[in-house]
């Protein structure tokens, strides 16, 4: 692809050189760049298509080397990579040693602040402007945050505006209003800024007065002013204006934020506001300028391309279902049977797969928004009042909520919720701020927690049965992965043991003396299983388990299989530094055992950047190979010490 005027911007300053009339010509070659980019690899099309004049007003209106651009969340900034002069790199998007599909400060210095989890930035850029204020050389310098529609909806976005109307700094944060979340917006903000959106009356009439007004010799201009004010004030009465203003802004708006020179005149307006922040309320269209099915006529992308991707399950062959579509399955089945049973999401419908749920069971059914503090909360209160609640969750995302687990769940000692955690462990291309690193760690520490993870699907259909029936909180996690075939453990092993609390699953156990016993926790079964069908090609059978708890531990045959193996090695798709592998070591030691029999296999104490799952797991030494790699290593190990 040739992208002409792009390649004629060697450095971003070089921008504001452009001529006018070549705006139009430059911001396609922007949305070309994106889509070709967003078609190879997957990626955030819509929210970044309907950004693209912002970013570009941004560059001409702001010096980005000296002032600040925050991205919330950071999906939406492709074209500030592409306009910073990363336009050759960005069809690496997402790949492993390519861009990051978020701001990423080791890219590029006009990147401030890594992204990935939603509304955060006018927390931060207020930080930075008042950070500013300390250093007489950076007073002058502007922060801007640009915010979605959705992100605002956060209580993070909330607690910043607060705090940023009491301050009263130049602090500009720009309200990218699609009115579209990944699904669309929840709550009241956004039936506000929707109502807004839609009423052309105001904005119709406004603009007809005013045009008629100025025609008037002399006195037009005065009544104008007049008018504008009138009509303005009466437009904040049941507006968002209000909010914003309320809380100490200067609202200016709504724009068109698809009109570049609206947002450029807008900015340059905010540029001069100088004792209160300002918010620039833009309405864009998410995927503007999206062409589905290519110049030519050709499918060149799945509609679902305009929100975040969905699970595509790039590593595997076979079209076999994912651990979230499964789990929803479970879940309509299970809510015929039980009517306590309540599914709630925090703008993730389409990702966790239970929009599919909603269809079938809309008044069991919850989306909080961009909320998992609330959702945690709002779960407690659905469980104290009787009912089976089950949050879906992305285990990155529960993280928001880690108080709340605490105190409005656990300190209350009877709130039986369920946690569904999905893309636990490595995610693949989202990278570091998406994994499902920790929640094992974190979720661990809590008194009366059951952790559990399925090798399978039916694993994973029993759990969730079985957590519906405890009288606890229960987290189940699975990863961004296919369920395995569901006859592969049936056909390899003997049959399925009952889920018991607290009991692991034996599924192969070594005649060997000296065998080596792999205890795996749920995803990483299937790979220990592989590893243990290329280490039986070889001669060396070792014992394979099916750990099906973190929290409690099956201290009992955790104690024989100590005993009967030369060496233990535990497996875990979550971070090593306080997981399940630290469980093991804890009770080994508290049962007086020489712990040095142990090696914990899990995720490094370092970020697991952007690259494929696959890759991620070889790079963290779990995949299957890696297994087999340790087991070898061991063995010899063991055998060079009987040597001595
Ligand atoms: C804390 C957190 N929860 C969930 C998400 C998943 N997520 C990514 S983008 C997005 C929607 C953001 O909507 P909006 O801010 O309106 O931006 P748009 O995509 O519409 O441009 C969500 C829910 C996230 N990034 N962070």
């Amino acid at each position: 692809m040739d992208y002409p005027l792009l390649s004629s911007i060697i450095v971003p300053e070089a921008l504001k050189k452009l001529p006018q009339d070549k705006w139009a010509e430059l911001i396609e070659e922007v949305r070309t760049c994106i889509t070709e980019s967003v078609k190879k690899n997957g990626g955030h099309l819509g929210p970044n298509l309907g950004a693209v004049e912002i970013i570009f007003a941004c560059h001409m209106v702001f010096n980005l080397n000296q002032d600040r651009l925050l991205f919330d969340v950071g999906h939406q900034c492709y074209a500030h990579k592409i306009l910073t002069c990363r336009y050759r790199e960005f069809n690496r998007l997402r790949q492993k040693n390519g861009l990051s599909g978020y701001p990423y400060k080791k890219e590029s210095d006009y990147d401030v602040f890594r992204g990935g989890h939603a509304s955060t930035a006018i927390s931060t850029a207020l930080g930075m402007r008042c950070g500013f204020d300390f250093d007489k050389d950076q007073t002058k310098k502007f922060v801007v945050s640009l915010v979605g529609d959705g992100a605002m909806t956060g209580g993070m976005a909330f607690e910043a505006l607060n705090h940023a109307g009491h301050i009263k700094n130049n602090l500009i944060v720009i309200l990218n209003d699609n009115s579209m979340s990944i699904s669309p917006t929840i709550g009241g903000l956004a039936k506000a800024l929707n109502n807004f959106r839609h009423n052309q009356f105001y904005t119709h009439l406004k603009k007809g007065l005013i045009d008629r007004l100025k025609k008037i010799p002399k006195l037009g201009h005065k009544l104008e002013f007049m008018v504008n004010l009138t009509l303005e004030e009466a437009s904040r009465i049941a507006s968002p204006a209000q909010l914003f203003t309320v809380l100490g802004f200067d609202y200016m708006g709504p724009i068109n934020g698809n009109d570049v020179h609206e947002v450029i005149s807008t900015l340059k307006a905010a540029k001069k506001v100088k004792v209160k922040p300002v918010l620039i309320h833009a309405l864009t269209q998410k995927g503007i300028g999206f062409r589905p099915h290519g110049k030519n006529g050709e499918t060149i992308i799945g509609p679902h391309a305009l929100s975040p991707p969905k699970a595509k399950i790039k590593s595997d062959k076979s079209p076999m279902l994912s651990y979230s579509v499964t789990a929803v399955d479970v879940l309509k089945q299970l809510c015929k049977k039980n009517e306590k049973v309540i599914t709630i999401t925090a703008a993730m419908a389409e990702g966790t797969g239970l929009n599919k749920f909603e269809e079938v069971f809309p008044h069991r059914y919850f989306d909080v928004g961009i909320c998992e503090a609330h959702a945690v909360g709002f779960s407690a209160g659905l469980a104290a009042s009787g009912l089976k609640p089950i949050f879906m969750v992305y285990s990155t995302f529960l993280q928001r909520a880690f108080d709340q687990i605490f105190h409005e769940l656990v300190l209350q000692q009877n709130i039986p919720t369920i946690f569904c955690i999905d893309r636990a462990g490595l995610v693949g291309d989202d990278g570091p701020s998406h994994h499902g690193s920790y929640d094992i760690a974190y979720l661990r520490i809590f008194p009366n927690f059951v952790l559990m993870a399925p090798k399978d699907g039916e694993d994973l259909k029993n759990m969730i049965a079985f957590a519906t029936q405890l009288n606890t909180m229960v987290a189940i996690r699975y990863p961004r992965s296919s369920i395995p075939d569901r006859n592969y453990f049936k056909k390899n092993y003997k049959k399925s043991q009952k889920l018991i609390l607290g009991k692991s699953e034996v599924l192969f156990k070594t005649k060997d003396k000296k065998g080596i016993c792999l205890y795996a926790y749920g995803s990483m079964v299937i790979e220990a299983s592989k590893a243990w069908k290329m280490l039986a090609e070889d001669g060396i059978h070792v014992t394979l388990v099916n750990a099906r708890f973190a929290k409690p531990i099956d201290v009992g045959t955790l104690r024989r299989l100590y005993s009967q193996h030369q060496s233990l090695i535990v497996l875990e798709e979550g971070i090593k530094r306080g997981g399940l592998g630290s469980a093991v070591l804890e009770e080994l030691n508290r049962l007086g055992l020489d712990t040095g029999k142990v090696l914990v296999k899990g995720l490094p104490d370092q970020l697991v950047e952007h690259a494929s799952r696959q890759e991620q797991l070889q790079e963290c030494g779990l995949d299957s190979r890696s297994i087999v790699k340790s087991v070898k290593l061991i063995k010899k190990k063991l055998a060079n010490k009987r040597k001595k």
